[in-house]
């Protein structure tokens, strides 16, 4: 009696460790909604009314909609309150392997109507990039802005891809869609037998990365350090295609596509990315590095390029971007021409040195400085462009940027 007491003990205590390390209940609550007013903000100052989900009853929505984060293994909840006044709405969790009831693909999975409430259950799988989006009516409930990413991270923790996966220092997640404000009017947004009607003649104005463009994707930028690695999360909700075109000084590797690993690693300058697919790349840099990732944006019928988008990527010399923002010096003026000058915001002590790099990393100027809290510097013979400038205090590092006109 004694030994069945203590193997059940010990059964027990197995299934209590199993349960503990995998039984993380995470309950995600979003409120699907639509603008009766238009809030959302295009980069050239019009503003478009949306349907969309949020976090909160009171949230503005935004688009894309909120990114869904998790841990490998976790047991989701993930409820959605309809709180739209017309049209039901659900959740299609693009890409997992949920079961057909939690999949949120009307007439199969269930819908929620105006002002309920249902719950998509699901463990959260393999770590990568995913998509959930409205299924009712997709295509025009997606334009109108129904979608956002799902990213599943590693049980551990870790800043791995996946268990077993890539090390990465800085990740960042770029989710591509277009808008055809034809589509976001008032009538068709609000009308629900505009619900029935498909879209057939889609002639987008503004072409997307996170809901942004032109001017307003500078908040999208890439910032990281020379060998340092980024992890870059790509994913397409829109209708056209996009081609991602990277500098070669990051040397992109393509390592996942649509929540896979890939095989063998594919170094690549493009990358090619269809409506719905999502890809994971590592970019690395060994120069210095001021420039853009573009995206072009393809019609998937004629294959004709009516966009190109670009996001700049910045690669400096330093580990830590916040040191960027130092103010131990300024520039002045800032773009120059033939010349510029540093003043610093204290004398400077002996044995300082400011170097200046330009943005292939070559050395340009380097000079010892000692008790000055300026320094003019000549510039004719170096060319247009951008410079960094770097000021070692006592091994303290400064860092600013120049431009040449
Ligand atoms: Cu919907």
């Amino acid at each position: 009696m004694k030994n069945i007491h203590l193997i059940l003990g010990l059964v027990w205590s197995i299934i209590a460790s199993n349960f503990n390390a995998q039984s993380q209940v995470i309950t995600t609550n979003l409120v699907a909604k639509m603008d009766v007013i238009p809030t959302f903000s295009l980069w050239d100052g019009n503003k478009t009314l949306l349907m969309g989900y949020t976090k909160f009853i009171g949230s503005k929505i935004d688009l894309p909609s909120p990114i869904l984060e998790y841990y490998e293994g976790d047991s989701v909840n993930l409820n959605m309150r309809n709180f739209s006044q017309s049209a039901p709405h659900t959740i299609h969790l693009h890409g997992l392997d949920v079961n057909q009831e939690n999949d949120g693909v009307p007439h199969l999975s269930f819908e929620i109507p105006h002002d309920s409430t249902g719950t998509y259950s699901f463990v959260a799988p393999h770590p990568g990039t995913y998509l959930y989006h409205c299924h009712v009516v997709s295509p025009l409930h997606v334009q109108a802005g129904m979608y956002g990413l799902l990213i599943v991270r590693p049980a551990d923790k870790s800043k791995t891809t996946w268990s077993g996966g890539y090390a990465y220092d800085k990740e960042y997640a770029w989710l591509a869609s277009e808008i055809d404000t034809f589509w976001h009017q008032y009538q068709r947004i609000h009308d629900l037998s505009a619900g029935t009607t498909p879209i057939l003649d889609y002639k987008p104005q503004y072409f997307l990365l996170n809901g942004k463009s032109e001017n307003q994707l500078e908040s999208e930028s890439i910032t990281s350090s020379i060998n340092k690695t980024v992890f870059l999360r790509l994913a397409n909700i829109g209708n056209y295609g996009n081609t991602f075109v990277f500098p070669s000084a990051t040397k992109t590797r393509i390592i996942s596509s649509d929540g896979r690993p890939l095989p063998s690693i594919d170094f690549s300058d493009t990358l090619t990315i269809l409506p719905g697919e999502r890809y994971e790349v590592l970019l690395s840099s060994e120069v210095l590095l001021n420039d853009s990732i573009s995206v072009s944006y393809f019609n998937l019928n004629t294959q004709i390029v009516e966009n190109i988008q670009s996001i700049p990527i910045t690669i400096t010399q330093v580990n830590s971007i916040s040191t960027i923002e130092s103010t131990g010096m300024k520039i002045i003026p800032n773009p120059a021409s033939s010349a510029f000058r540093i003043t610093f915001n204290a004398s400077m002590p002996d044995d300082s040195e400011i170097t200046v790099y330009n943005s292939s990393g070559q050395k340009v100027y380097a000079r010892i400085i000692s008790d000055q809290t300026s320094l003019n510097i000549n510039t004719l013979s170096w060319g247009r462009g951008l410079y960094f400038i770097t000021l070692n205090s006592g091994g303290q590092f400064t860092h600013q940027k120049v431009m040449l006109k």
